[in-house]
């Protein structure tokens, strides 16, 4: 149904090294957790360079990338896959905006950071970017399908 595929849209969230520096990532995770969101996937990795690359690809002639890239590689982030209705669209209200002073209080960005360079989270932008994100940073053993209390409760 239609139903069902709205409740399988899927994000790529990920917390920055500074994210896991300051040990927000329980915070995090709580967000998407309290929301009625699905973690279908996660994990703690250090990524190299030519990983990052791929992953901001789009950026790559923008005066910043150097620095983005450094700040990204620079220690451990954790990844995720989210699932659940509009995950990608609320995700990225969850998150706040790319800038954290534009981003509302309340929102992740918005209660825990001041700088665009140290954002400490990002989510994808769209849901074919989500696709290409989480097929970037995960294997297909790595998500996880499993039943919740969602379908009881949350829809
Ligand atoms: P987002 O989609 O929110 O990740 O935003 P962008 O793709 O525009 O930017 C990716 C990352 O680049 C941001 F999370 C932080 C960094 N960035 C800067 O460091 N300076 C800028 O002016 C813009 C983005």
């Amino acid at each position: 149904s239609k139903m069902a595929d709205a409740k399988e849209e899927r994000t790529f969230i990920m917390v920055k090294p500074d994210g896991v520096q300051r040990g927000i990532v329980g915070e995090i995770i709580k967000r998407f957790e309290n929301r009625g969101y699905k973690l279908v996937a996660c994990k703690m990795c250090r990524p190299s360079k030519e990983h990052l690359e791929k992953h901001y690809a789009d950026l790559s002639k923008k005066p910043f990338f150097p620095g983005l890239i450094q700040y990204m590689s620079s220690g451990p982030v954790v990844a995720m896959a989210w699932e659940g209705k509009e995950v990608v669209k609320m995700g990225r209200a969850m998150l706040g905006a790319t800038n954290p002073l534009d981003s509302n209080p309340g929102t992740i960005r918005g209660d825990f950071c001041i700088d665009v360079g140290r954002n400490i989270c990002h989510g994808s932008d769209a849901v074919e970017s989500a696709k290409k994100e989480i097929g970037l940073w995960f294997s297909a053993e790595e998500l996880q399908s499993y039943k919740s209390c969602e379908f009881e409760w949350v829809y």
